[in-house]
């Protein structure tokens, strides 16, 4: 591997010297993760991941800086890669590293790199692994069972991840409890739809710097997701049509407002276009060849297999990167489609991910996990396991007390009524 890049002990990041940079951008996400603050504060005092050897593969990010620097105040050693060759932010895997952090990140990496970086961080025997994608924890089943005999148990942070743990479950092949961070409500209710929804936006804009409103904005899958998309690109006056497989699915994106049409029609019509589907082959070549001149094309989808850019490789006659994140690529017939991020998340790839203010749930969620494994892991069983009711209550009240809101609490007599069923109208 090349060596234009800062290491040491327990660490290769980019350039160390962007550590000053990265701990700022570390400094204003504290300064709005005030559920995290809390936590943290409250399992530093009391050391309840003394012992534990926590190993995390999930975007190296100011939100997730956050998240690490509190499991270590609490007492976990740590050790940590990112879960996207392109999500990587430099100056925060820096800071990170300067302060002492074992970590193995670096933005534009290749395959070969990103499964270097997480075997190194295997190196620490972990008793807990904390994934997004479940990346970590294959790595774990296929390439390094024997560590199974120490690890307790695991997370994962995303839909995609949490799929396919439930079918490595169903087939007996996972060997440890995971616990389903991305099902918590705090989670998919919020990260998923509102998160995903801005950043990617974001992403898009700063990509291309567009305007979005009049245009045809198509979103392919109208899961929590595709459906915090449709919801700003909407707001931003755009006409969202969605395309699906699944009818109750479509049937809200019609009673939203929306457009629903098969994507061999919607790519037509689309000027935007983003994929949030988690299943592959979305978007390939007889919707390339259908395209409008300047179709812009994307993916929040946690892997980059939801567009086939191969057979877009395949048909264009020439491609140029026209500006940072955006690939244009001109057809035979002179028409220029331009993919964003090489089809990689472009909310992360393009822009910084989620907003802070949402992470700190989804992270709270994840440290409260990392704590309920280190307590009582050993008695779970090797299945996935759900983020407990009073978890996310205890969460989005923190939230919300944080946020200055009020909230009502039922009366004894209006708890008694909820459960009776002696009086009717
Ligand atoms: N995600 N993390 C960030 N700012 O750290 N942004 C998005 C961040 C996570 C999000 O929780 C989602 O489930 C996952 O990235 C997809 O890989």
């Amino acid at each position: 591997m090349s060596d234009n890049y800062s290491t040491g002990d327990g660490f290769k990041v980019r350039d160390l010297a962007m550590a000053e940079k990265g701990r700022m951008k570390i400094d204003w996400a504290e300064s709005r993760m005030p559920v995290m603050m809390n936590l943290r504060k409250e399992h530093t005092a009391k050391q309840s991941l003394k012992g534990m050897r926590i190993t995390g593969c999930l975007h190296v990010t100011k939100e997730t800086a956050v998240l690490i620097e509190a499991l270590a105040d609490a007492g976990a050693e740590i050790s940590w890669s990112g879960c996207n060759p392109l999500s990587t932010q430099d100056e925060v895997a820096a800071a990170l590293a300067a302060a002492g952090t074992s970590i193995y990140a670096w933005h534009g990496m290749d395959t070969e790199a990103f499964y270097w970086c997480i075997d190194k961080t295997l190196e620490q025997k972990p008793t807990l692994t904390l994934d997004d994608g479940a990346d970590l924890i294959f790595s774990v089943h296929n390439k390094h069972p024997e560590l199974m005999d120490t690890i307790i148990g695991g997370t994962e942070e995303t839909t995609t991840g949490v799929h396919r743990l439930r079918a490595m479950a169903d087939d007996g092949a996972l060997k440890y409890p995971v616990i389903a961070v991305n099902d918590a409500e705090t989670k998919w209710d919020f990260d998923n739809v509102f998160g995903t929804g801005q950043s990617s936006l974001d992403g898009i804009l700063r990509a291309t710097s567009v305007l979005l409103a009049g245009k045809n904005f198509v979103v392919a899958g109208y899961g929590h997701c595709g459906s915090g998309c449709a919801l700003r690109a909407d707001g931003m006056g755009a006409n969202v049509i969605a395309t699906e497989v699944k009818p109750t699915a479509a049937l809200k994106a019609v009673l939203n407002g929306h457009t629903v049409m098969k994507m061999d029609d919607a790519a037509r019509v689309g000027d935007v276009f983003i994929t949030a589907t988690g299943m592959k082959d979305v978007i390939l070549g007889r919707h390339f060849e259908v395209m409008k001149d300047g179709a812009i094309v994307c993916n929040t989808g946690h892997y980059d297999c939801e567009i086939n850019i191969e057979e877009l490789e395949a048909m264009a006659v020439s491609k140029r990167t026209i500006r940072e994140n955006c690939e244009e690529y001109t057809m035979s017939d002179g028409r220029r489609i331009y993919i964003l991020a090489q089809g990689r998340l472009v909310n992360l790839a393009a822009a910084e991910g989620h907003p802070s203010e949402v992470m700190d749930m989804s992270f709270a969620n994840q440290f409260l996990s990392m704590v309920r494994l280190a307590a009582e892991g050993r008695d779970l069983d090797a299945s996935v396991h759900d983020i407990p009711e009073e978890q996310d209550q205890h969460i989005a009240g923190i939230k919300l007390a944080t946020m200055d809101h009020g909230l009502d609490e039922l009366t004894t007599e209006q708890i008694e009524y909820l459960d009776d069923y002696s009086a009717g109208t």
